[in-house]
């Protein structure tokens, strides 16, 4: 790898280009192998500073290039076009090309590439200069004319359509963009059509192009992107702003989706939907990507990032407003439950590892690194908080003018925190640092009662990080509530706000001493470190009015007996049990709650808080507690269970809150179930089952009881030609193999006909599940980090970018025993020695190294 490959890019360096652009014009005559890029590009000096002209260009061909007509002296090496100085007009020109490009062989998913023979481009966030020469850098905004030929049903691009005719089609877009937001989409495809009216009156064109075939799974989609629209006017008051917008389906994909104007490409396993052939899960994921992607329109595209430093302003505003909307559509609390659980699996766990980082970086090599759960969870949770210290109408108010004062711009963090300074009067100086401070903060608390006094006394650190060892007090939000010895709340949720490394908060004129609610609805993304009893725990778990709490107080028990198990080999207390039976009994509960109370800790998350507690997890030892608890669970709940899978059956499929929530709670018993009734119960409702999540989840009730051999051959022949749900055909054999039998399990997949390294979907369905499958991927043998290594070093010559995210998955080596460290850092150690290994990957297993 050459130098300039694998260079640090700095935040402090940032510097504005020498040139702006004020309009672009591309022709696209396609072909797999050649296809020509024209293009026609007016460039203005940036009068702040003069320079050469710096274009990025990757794997292209050149075949001309001319300023204002005329040939020009120009230097063109793997990666720029640069023009000096002194050989350019200092006034506006026209720059002009023709490259050469091969989308057929672009098996990095990046650029303009084919999927099952249509044409698609991915440009964020570097995409742009492997189609055409240009300062590929998301402070130049421009408006794009670009005319597509080829010879192909449906040729589209961004903005408006503005002309077309047999074999070539010319759109534009009027609203100024950067390059990482330009797509291109050519094919045989079929479109699924709809209309919305803005609030304002405009009428706008709705469509989701998809393969022939997939037509009849579209419709959900569709309603989900029409409510995004309503929800954004009313919560924002954001309005679209063009006469189209097109979604596009793609098998192959490296990511869920992509916000481009007016032309979103999607993953097709984040916009397909139908009862047959999608979860619950798969539905309400797929309505929160096209929420997010089309928030986007607002929150990124009409106003973008300076810099790729500033990826979360884009990020985790638009994750926390894809939030806000799936909770408005279906439940505040379970939806916030379950960001909580995705914030500690994936967040948590970068956050405790080798490749922690601030929300906003300060260098990188790879960009394409740093779409993590920090950026885009955390990002989001710094929102929620903000939200939580200036109060609901404030916070609107701030996005007023947000909106207001820098529409058509490439903003920073700051800006974004200076129009809440400004709307609000607050000084934001020290909550900005959860920006730049990586790591998640460990809160403990202590109580005082004297006379009718409570005392909660708060104490913050945060443990050092990669490159920052010292950590400064977090502005931290805690929101309290009190719940009296009777079970009533005498305090209802209070935000204290802790600004100090050790506070004290006090609440007076109490009559008896009430128990603490404390992080309420998850208030800050911290690890709150509280003593507590199982009878306190038990107590909120019953009473509290919050829910999240209630969950938390359900998860902490389930954890603490856990831990047991495994440290000291005991068994279950009996007032657990009792305590979850009675959860799951209450019928005043919503079941989608009591499922999630059912859910017991990952075997990731409890490796991590024995590693945290200063112990080393022994992987297989926390997979025989899990199961045992299990199988303790199911034989406490006999008497119950056969009545809660009949009563929660739901006649009429309907993929929304109500009817998600009773199935979910339907299959968190059946899989309890399997483990006394030998599988019978599953295996009715698999051979019954009118939808994906009762076949899906009836057989994963048996591959988790050790069954299901025939029905994973029923499932195959079945599904052999959909492709997403050949996914998880993929996916659950690996997730719920024995810990012995995970690797050879995959490695047997790899050789299937259907297995292929070209559709990430594809691979992350067998490796996915390998490194979530915890006691499998870390079996004794080390089989599983050697299959992983062997395939990761195999697809980072065709796809970089799913390679390097994928290799994320050795992240927590530290934790484990020395001889699984060894057998871990021979394999990253392989990985680096392999020549040709990418930038991405490069830089991702050297971060994992600690280098
Ligand atoms: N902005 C894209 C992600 C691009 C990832 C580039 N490696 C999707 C999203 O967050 O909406
Ligand atoms: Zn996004």
């Amino acid at each position: 790898m050459s130098d300039a490959a694998s260079e640090t890019i700095y935040l402090k360096d940032y510097t504005e280009p020498h040139h702006w652009v004020r309009d672009v014009h591309l022709t696209f005559r396609l072909a797999p192998k050649a296809t020509r890029v024209l293009s026609r590009i007016t460039f203005v000096p940036n009068a702040e500073n003069g320079g050469d002209l710096i274009l990025n260009g990757e794997e292209l061909t050149l075949i001309t290039a001319t300023v204002d007509g005329a040939i020009v002296p120009m230097e063109v090496s793997d990666t720029h076009l640069r023009i000096k100085s002194a050989d350019l007009p200092q006034k506006p020109f026209t720059f002009e090309a023709e490259v050469e490009i091969a989308p057929e062989d672009n098996t990095a998913l990046e650029g303009l590439y084919m999927s099952n023979g249509m044409y698609c481009t991915q440009c964020e966030a570097e995409g742009f200069r492997k189609i055409t020469y240009y300062p590929d850098r998301p402070d130049v905004m421009a408006t794009f004319t670009v005319r597509a030929e080829g010879d192909y049903p449906v040729l589209l691009s961004n903005g408006n359509p503005v002309a077309s005719g047999d074999g070539w089609a010319e759109w534009h877009d009027p609203w100024p963009k950067p390059a990482y937001l330009f797509a291109l989409v050519a094919g045989d495809l079929v479109n699924h059509a709809g209309s919305f009216t803005t609030k304002s009156g405009k009428d706008v064109e709705l469509n989701i192009y998809v393969r022939k075939g997939d037509e009849d799974k579209c419709a959900f989609g569709m309603q989900a992107l029409k409510d995004a629209m309503a929800w954004d006017e009313k919560t924002y008051g954001r309005e679209y702003d063009l006469d189209i917008f097109n979604i596009v389906a793609v098998d192959d994909f490296n990511m869920g989706a992509m916000e481009n104007k007016g032309l979103n490409v999607f993953n097709s396993s984040c916009v397909l939907a139908s009862q047959a052939t999608s979860t619950d899960a798969n539905f309400e994921r797929i309505e929160g990507i096209i929420a997010h992607e089309y928030f986007h329109n607002w929150t990124g595209n009409r106003i973008t990032c300076r810099d790729w430093f500033q990826l979360c302003l884009k990020e985790g505003l638009t994750v926390y407003r894809d939030q806000m909307f799936s909770g408005d559509m279906r439940s505040h609390p379970v939806k916030r439950i379950e960001e909580v659980l995705t914030l500690r699996a994936r967040q948590f766990r970068e956050d405790n590892g080798p490749l922690a980082h601030p929300v906003r970086p300060a260098s990188f090599v790879e960009i394409n690194n740093f779409y993590t759960a920090t950026v885009y969870e955390k990002g989001a949770e710094i929102i929620g908080m903000l939200r939580r210290l200036v109060g609901d109408e404030a916070y609107r108010k701030g996005c007023d003018l947000y909106f207001e004062r820098h529409d058509g711009q490439a903003v920073t963090i700051e800006d974004w925190l200076k129009a809440f300074e400004d709307a609000t009067g607050r000084d934001l100086s020290h909550f900005a640092q959860w920006y730049s401070q990586a790591g998640t903060p460990r809160l403990t608390m202590s109580e005082e009662w004297t006379d009718g006094t409570l005392t909660l006394t708060f104490a913050q650190s945060t443990p050092p990080t990669p490159g920052q060892d010292e950590k400064n007090p977090q502005v931290i939000p805690i929101a309290v509530g009190l719940i009296g010895p009777n079970g009533d709340e005498v305090l209802p949720t209070t935000v204290l706000e802790m600004t100090e490394a050790e506070q004290s908060f006090t609440f007076e004129g109490l009559g008896a001493r009430p128990v603490a609610s404390v992080l309420r609805d998850f208030s800050a993304p911290v690890i709150l470190q509280r003593d507590m009893d199982a009878a306190t725990r038990a107590f909120l778990l019953a009473h509290d009015t919050d829910p999240f709490q209630k969950w938390e107080m359900g998860r902490m028990l389930s954890k603490d007996t856990l831990i047991n198990m495994i440290t000291s080999s005991g068994t279950p207390a009996a007032d657990y049990l009792d305590a979850l039976k009675t959860v799951l009994s209450d019928e005043s509960l919503d079941p989608a709650f009591r499922a999630l109370v059912l859910g017991l800790p990952s075997q990731d998350d409890l490796a991590q808080t024995l590693f945290d507690a200063g112990q080393t997890p022994d992987p297989q030892k926390i997979y025989e507690a899990r199961e045992a608890l299990r199988r303790a669970l199911a034989r406490h709940m006999s008497d119950i269970l056969p009545t809660l899978f009949r009563q929660h059956e739901t006649p009429q499929f309907k993929p929304d809150a109500d009817g998600s929530g009773k199935r979910a709670l339907r299959l968190s018993v059946l899989s309890l179930l399997t483990l006394l009734d030998d599988g019978e119960a599953a295996r009715t409702l698999f051979a019954a089952a009118d939808n994906m999540t009762e076949q899906e989840g009836s057989l994963q009730a048996l591959l988790a009881a050790g069954l299901g051999t025939d029905e994973l051959q029923a499932f195959e022949k079945q599904w052999k030609e959909d492709r997403l749900v050949m996914d998880k055909w993929f996916m659950m054999q690996v997730a719920f193999a024995a810990p012995d039998t995970a690797a050879a399990t995959a490695e047997a997949l790899t050789r299937h006909p259907a297995f292929t390294m070209k559709n990430p979907n594809r691979f992350r369905a067998v490796f996915g599940a390998l490194t979530s499958n915890h006691a499998g991927f870390h079996h004794d043998s080390g089989a599983a980090y050697d299959l992983l290594a062997k395939n990761l070093i195999s697809l980072d010559k065709l796809n970089p970018q799913t390679t390097a995210r994928m290799s994320a998955a050795f992240e927590t080596w530290r934790r484990y025993d020395s001889v699984r460290q060894a057998k871990i850092r021979a394999q990253l150690d392989r990985m680096l020695a392999t020549d040709g290994l990418s930038r991405d990957t490069t830089e991702m297993v050297t971060r994992i190294l600690g280098g």
